[in-house]
């Protein structure tokens, strides 16, 4: 059966697919709720246990590498990325069986500044052939699309880190999709050499999960737990900057979004400008698309985030800014 037909016939959301495809190994969890948003405290019940991540943790999370200084004066960003087979938890109860960097998915959010050489000791220790597709500007030598990296085998990617911006990296091995849809991806944070203003960063790699290996997504999410931030809402204090780096890392469908309640943001394209682009309240964003988001909040209050595509929403994309002075 067909997730949009599935849908069709009425607000199954994710408790419906999980016991509808078979996939539902905690009876309690599901089958008992609303599932669909609506109202105030998250889309489902049960919590995402297993993620591989803890969506709060890796919301702020960032992978500077080992640093060392090289005798040109440059910094030498030293990053260790192993694949590896995992199971992980997309939304509660519903497992997914994934390709993962350092056993994550999304995998570590690599950062480093603009100028500096970037060294990646990839090894797979997965079942594939893996490689590592950075985006950016270097040699066609250590581009990751050729180069296959067999269960067992290593390789080092060197490159200097251009231009600013947000990058996405992720396997190249054909099948290409599978090979992203598995769950091998993660974004790049290079930095300009005169940092941006300070601000509280938060990084959301939007995906999806093909549950039933049907070639269609039947959870979404923002960092792979599907409503994480709509159980554990992200709590910001008033006026604060925020700046988000939002990666789409979704496959099988071409668009998704990001839109903000109560609000509007400043949209840097690709992260590669200093100066905003747009000022919107929802960016729409194709396969491998990525921006930096800023903005404030002024009012206390839970606000909401999800992309625009409804669909996605109810199957696991939705999450809250809890704006608040008590923030911890
Ligand atoms: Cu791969």
């Amino acid at each position: 059966m067909k997730r949009r037909d599935l849908l069709k016939r009425g607000a199954l959301g994710v408790a419906g697919l999980a016991a509808s495809s078979g996939l539902l190994k905690t009876s309690k969890v599901l089958g008992q709720n609303t599932p669909t948003l609506g109202h105030h405290h998250g889309g489902v019940v049960g919590e995402v246990k297993n993620a591989s991540i803890d969506p709060a943790v890796f919301l702020e999370s960032f992978y500077y590498g080992k640093v060392s200084r090289l005798p040109s004066g440059k910094t030498l960003r030293e990053y260790d990325l192993l694949a590896v087979d995992r199971e992980i938890e997309v939304a509660p109860g519903v497992f997914f069986p994934a390709w993962a960097y350092n056993g994550q998915v999304p995998g570590p959010t690599l950062r480093c500044t603009e100028g500096d050489l970037v060294r990646v000791n990839f090894r797979n220790a997965g079942s594939h052939a893996h490689t590592i597709h950075f985006h950016g500007v270097h040699a066609a030598r250590m581009d990751g699309s050729f180069e296959l990296v067999h269960p067992g085998e290593s390789f080092q990617y060197e490159f200097e880190a251009r231009p600013f911006g947000l990058q996405l990296y992720h396997c190249h091995v054909p099948p290409f999709k599978k090979h992203m849809a598995k769950g091998l991806y993660g974004a790049m944070i290079i930095d300009p050499k005169t940092p941006r203003p300070r601000a509280r960063e938060m990084v959301m790699v939007m995906n999806g999960f093909d549950t039933n290996f049907d070639g269609e997504n039947e959870i979404y999410a923002a960092n792979t737990a599907a409503f994480a931030y709509h159980q554990k809402p992200i709590t910001v204090r008033p006026r604060e900057l925020q700046r988000l780096y939002l990666v789409n890392a979704l496959e099988f469908d071409p668009i998704n979004s990001f839109h903000l309640h109560g609000n509007f943001f400043h949209v840097y394209r690709t992260g590669t400008t200093l100066t905003p682009t747009e000022f919107t309240d929802t960016v729409m964003m194709c396969q491998g698309e990525r921006h930096i988001l800023e903005f404030s909040y002024e009012e206390p209050g839970d606000y909401m985030f999800h992309a625009h595509q409804a669909e996605f929403t109810e199957l696991g994309w939705a999450g809250l800014f809890r704006v608040s002075e008590t923030v911890a």
